[in-house]
This record gives C-alpha cells, structure tokens and sequence, in this order.
C-alpha cells in the first residue's frame, strides 16, 4: 500500500515539472505588443534592448532639447561687475593711438588755431560725429584758457572730463533681468548679420550664470542650423538651456517655445537669438514683430539690445536707424572695439539712438563682454 503511494506522489510531481516545462514561453520569441508596453525615456519612445523588428524610436518634439549634458564640465564663468577694466587692455591696444594723438597735442607748448583743427579732426576720425567733435574741441578751448597750463596730467583729467560728459555718465545702462511674477525675464537680441549677435548672446548666457542667474537660450535664427549649434555650443559650456528646431522652422514659434520653457523650467533668464539677414524693411518688421508679438502672449519683453559692429562706422549707423523704427530698442551692443581706433561710435549711436550702450565686446573669447562703464573706458582708450 505505502509502496503505491509513493509511485502516485512520483507520478504528480512527474506531471507538474512537466506542464511547467511546456507551460513555460520558449526564449527568443518576441512577446506579443500588447505585452510588452513601451518605455517613456525623455519624450522619446523607445523599444526593448535586443528586440528583433521593433518599432522605430519615435523623435521627442524637436523643441526640447535637453541641457546640459552631464558629461560636460560645467563652467563657472566671471561675474559681469568689474569686466571693462579687466579688459582694458584690448581697447588700449587699439585706441592707444587716439588718446596719444589727443594728449600730445593738448600739451603742446603753443595751442593754435591749426592744433584745435586737429584735435577736432582727431575726434571726428574715432567715429564721434562732427557735432560732438566741435562741442568737445569747444569746451576744451575754453577750459585750456581758463586752466592756463598745458601740464599732461591736468590735461587728460579735463579732456577724460569732457568725453565721459559726452557719452553720458548718468544713463541707466543696467540690464532688465529680474524674474517677475514668476515669470523669466526676456532680452531680445537683434541686428544685422555677421555683427555678432549669437556670439553676444553666448556671452551674455555666461555672464548672467556668472552672475548667479539660470538661463535659457532661444534660437529663433532658423536661417541656418549652425547658428543653433552654436548657441547650444554656447550654452552646454555653462549649464544653460538651449529651445531649437529644425532649419526654416518660423522664428516666431522658436521663440514662443523658448519662453515656454524658460517659464515651466523656472530659469531667471531667457535670451533670444533671432536672424539678421532680413532684406527690406518690411520683412524685417513682419518677423521682428510677430517674434515680439508671441513672447508677449506669455511674458514681458524686458530687453531688446541691438548688436552693432563697431567697425562699421556710418554703415553701422544707418542699420541702427532702421532697427530702431521697427523695434524698440532698450540698449545697444557695441561688438568688436577690440578692433578698432573708433571708440567715439558710442556717443554717436546713443544721440541717434537715443539709447544707451550696455554691453561692449572686447573680443572673440567667451568672456570677453563685459557692461559698459563710461569712465573706464575713457581711462582705457587714454591710456595712463
Ligand atoms: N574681435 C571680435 N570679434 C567678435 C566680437 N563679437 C563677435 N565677434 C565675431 O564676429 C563673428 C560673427 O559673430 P556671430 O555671433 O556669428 O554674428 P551674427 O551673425 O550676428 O550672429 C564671429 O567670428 C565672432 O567671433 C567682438 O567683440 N570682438
Ligand atoms: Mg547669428
């Protein structure tokens, strides 16, 4: 009897390890789909590892690129406080010449009527304007009499005196960027091509976040791809956000997203990057103002700066004037003093503009922009 019972136990553990074996699905045979529900990574949808004839891997929408990627070191850039005089040098080396030709001929033993021709001359070829030159030769006159010495020091603290007078030592230069209502604030970056907007942009990302600041960069010049690659380049250095699409994507939408973004994802700052290469004047309003026009629909447009080419003198003028009857410009981006004698496009710009200079760019290096200080950059461009 014991001995039928275990043959029977045998016999149904037999059976059960058995029905398991068949029971069990056989390796390598895809599941059905609906066993197998797709995994969410990043917005995209993507198949099981090893998976024969999986679905093709669905793209996240373009906009939402994500930053920063965790294997690039994350740079702590300079504040922007202080930056001219650091970067004195690079306006010295090329002013040099101006202030020299100024100061040699305040001091000269004898001040005639041809060496207050020159000096006005001198002025006017640093890309003054002809009525600035006369009023600083003017009051200089004056003041030299009244002084009655020609003793260098004494002179250069009178001719420092009259320019910074001229460039204007009380316009509110500061940047608009404080967050308001929750909400990030938005700079606008515009102007002609090749003038350095992008550049400008990446700059301005470094000094903000060198500032303390979060920020988001919007590239809503669609013309060409690399000008997005570029930016993102730009931000990936210092931990900011970049919104992209594809080439020819409406710039408006680029921006529209941008500020989306920069309002979901919280940063303090949101700088757009728009394209410059926009042939007439209608053109140019139609795009500008429909960018315009959709950031206002979500935020405040705090900033818009209009980057110039300092070495472009009157043709840089004449581009100023048209972006400033499309759009309301809050503050000029002098690019490039770096490489030019004609440091006195400042003043010439901020009377035509009626806006002031903010931002200088002193260089093609990632901090070489820096806000601008009247008296320090006298000082640097009459050398000590
Ligand atoms: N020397 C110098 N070059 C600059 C400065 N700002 C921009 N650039 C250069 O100007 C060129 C055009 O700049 P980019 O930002 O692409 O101009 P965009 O077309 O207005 O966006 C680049 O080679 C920049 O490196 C500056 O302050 N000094
Ligand atoms: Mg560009």
């Amino acid at each position: 009897m014991e001995y039928l019972i275990v043959i029977a136990a045998l016999a149904a553990v037999a059976l059960i390890v058995g029905g398991v074996v068949l029971l069990r699905p056989r390796r390598g045979r895809p599941r059905p789909p609906a066993e197998r529900p797709a995994e969410r990574t990043g917005g995209a949808t993507v198949a099981e590892e090893g998976d024969a004839g999986a679905p093709t891997i669905e793209r996240a929408p373009p906009t939402e690129v994500p930053a920063p990627r965790p294997t690039v070191e994350i740079e702590k850039p300079p504040p922007g406080a202080g930056r001219l005089v650091r970067l004195r040098a690079r306006l010295a080396r090329s002013q040099n010449t101006f202030g020299k030709t100024l100061l040699g001929l305040l001091s000269r033993e004898t001040l005639d009527e041809d060496a207050w021709e020159e000096i006005e001359d001198t002025l006017i070829t640093a890309d003054m304007g002809a009525a600035v030159a006369r009023q600083i030769t003017d009051d200089l006159r004056t003041r030299v009499q009244v002084l009655g010495t020609r003793e260098v020091g004494e002179v250069r603290e009178l001719l420092k005196e009259e320019l910074v007078k001229q460039i204007g030592p009380d316009l509110d230069r500061s940047l608009k960027t404080e967050t308001a209502g929750g909400r990030p604030a938005v700079l606008l970056v515009v102007g002609v091509n090749g003038t350095g907007k992008t550049t400008t942009c990446g700059k301005l990302g470094r000094v903000l976040v060198g500032d303390g600041k979060t920020v988001l960069l919007g590239a809503a010049d669609t013309f060409r791809a690399a000008a997005a690659d570029q930016l993102e380049t730009w931000a990936s250095r210092v931990g900011a956000q970049v919104v992209r699409k594809e080439e020819g994507a409406d710039p408006a939408s680029v921006a529209f997203d941008a500020v989306k973004q920069g309002i979901d994802s919280k940063v303090n700052v949101v700088i757009v990057d728009t394209a410059g290469r926009l042939h007439t004047k209608t053109g140019l309003m139609d795009e500008l103002g429909k960018v315009k026009r959709v950031v206002e629909k979500q935020a405040t447009v705090d900033e818009v700066l209009l980057v110039l080419d300092a070495t472009t003198g009157q043709n840089g003028m004449q581009q100023a004037r048209v972006f400033a009857e499309v759009v309301n410009v809050t503050g000029v981006v002098l690019t490039k003093l770096d490489g030019t004698a004609k440091g006195g496009i400042v003043v010439q710009v901020q009377r035509e503009l009626g806006v002031p200079v903010k931002l200088v760019g002193l260089g093609e290096g990632p901090d070489d922009l820096a806000p601008f200080e009247p008296e320090a950059f006298v000082d640097a461009i009459l050398g000590d």
